[in-house]
């Protein structure tokens, strides 16, 4: 699972980077232009407790990617000059996005737009976002055109819906309505076959406030959230400094250091459980002598999907899944134990996977 940090220059990706990922990336610096990419590791205490009673010789946590891009990849005027197509590619292939927001005040961080403005570079980033994707509909309706024009009377059908589709989103995007807010059928979000449109991601946008408004992230949060949020949008608050700085720290005195300032939870736990309900997404689970592995999909995913995610074998040949919860297999001791008591479910492709759950898939190839 990829999130992409987005944000205007200076904004504080890169420090909300390294206290999302504890990782120790120079703020200003990039090797060859690309992202910073980080790899953190899900907490899942769940998975912990399954690991440490079954013993698999592997336990395997779900993990998600953080990217971070140069400041100059959200230079002025970034959507309609044409964003980089690597930085474009990159987002698009990520399943949602972190726009990092200053509110921070300092002298020594000249703010690109000169003045710190949190509401006014919320709508910057919109509206650079909407144009990007409005030339990628262009692009797209040019291509088209040409398509349908050389194409047989018979066969121009598809062509003319996906232009009929396109034109629609362009008025949306015009309208300044973000794609995540315009509505589309399930078919045709398929018709747009691939979701790489920036517009369409859902957003969490994180306010990177002053450490002296630290202990007032709730309320500041709040207060954000009731301009901001939306359609899969939510708003989270933290102080990136400040939780750059307890990264460095032991976990005692972390948590020691953030009872005195009253900032309860480390940002990288907030900002992974905001996107997880943003995203919907829930965790099932795994286990055999091998691995215990910790798998994310999104809320609804069928037990069918969710085989195709531990392998596509499984996904292909799949006959039925075993299903118990993460605490029934605990206390039951085994799968054998579990369905001598009656507590082993077996479930077809159309299952609803539940978070929590510990699937065994049955399938042959
Ligand atoms: N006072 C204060 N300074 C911050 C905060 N967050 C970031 N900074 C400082 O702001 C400067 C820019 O931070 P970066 O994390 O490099 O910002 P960025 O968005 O990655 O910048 P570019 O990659 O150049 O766009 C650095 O000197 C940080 O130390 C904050 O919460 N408070
Ligand atoms: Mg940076």
């Amino acid at each position: 699972m990829d999130f992409g940090l987005i944000g205007l220059a200076r904004s504080g990706k890169t420090t909300v980077f390294d206290a999302l990922t504890g990782g120790h990336v120079p703020t200003g610096a990039y090797e060859k232009g690309g992202p910073h990419v980080g790899v953190v590791k899900l907490p899942d205490p769940r998975l912990d407790e399954l690991v440490a009673r079954f013993k698999p010789k592997k336990g395997t946590h779900a993990d998600v990617r953080y990217l971070d891009f140069p400041g100059a990849a959200f230079a002025r005027g970034f959507g309609r000059e044409g964003t980089s197509p690597e930085v474009l590619t990159a987002l698009g292939r990520a399943e949602a996005l972190i726009h990092v927001v200053r509110a921070f005040q300092s002298e020594r961080v000249p703010h690109p737009d000169e003045t710190v403005d949190p509401d006014r570079d919320v709508a910057t980033m919109d509206l650079e976002l909407a144009f990007a994707d409005l030339a990628f509909v262009q692009k797209r309706l040019e291509r088209l055109d040409i398509a349908v024009r050389s194409a047989k009377a018979g066969e121009r059908a598809a062509g003319e819906k996906e232009m009929a589709l396109l034109e629609r989103i362009k008025a949306g995007l015009e309208a300044e309505t973000p794609l995540r807010a315009q509505t589309l059928s399930p078919d045709e979000w398929r018709l747009l076959h691939d979701c790489s449109f920036l517009t369409a991601k859902p957003v969490l946008l994180l306010l990177n406030i002053d450490e002296a408004d630290a202990s007032r992230a709730d309320e500041l949060e709040a207060e954000f959230r009731r301009r901001w949020a939306g359609p899969r949008r939510d708003v989270a608050a933290l102080c990136a400094e400040i939780e750059m700085e307890l990264g460095e720290l032991s976990e005692e005195d972390a948590a020691e250091f953030r009872a005195d300032i009253g900032v309860p939870e480390a940002a990288r736990d907030l900002v992974i459980r905001r996107s997880f309900e943003l995203l919907g997404l829930i965790s099932f689970f795994t286990v055999n002598p091998e691995d215990g592995h910790a798998w994310v999909v999104p809320r609804g995913t069928t037990a069918v999907a969710a085989a195709g995610k531990v392998h596509s074998d499984m996904e292909r040949g799949f006959i039925r899944a075993e299903v118990l919860g993460w605490r029934e297999l605990l206390e039951c001791g085994s799968l054998a134990e579990a369905r001598k008591r009656g507590v082993l479910r077996l479930e077809g492709k159309q299952y609803e996977v539940q978070d929590g759950d510990v699937l065994h898939i049955l399938f042959s190839v």
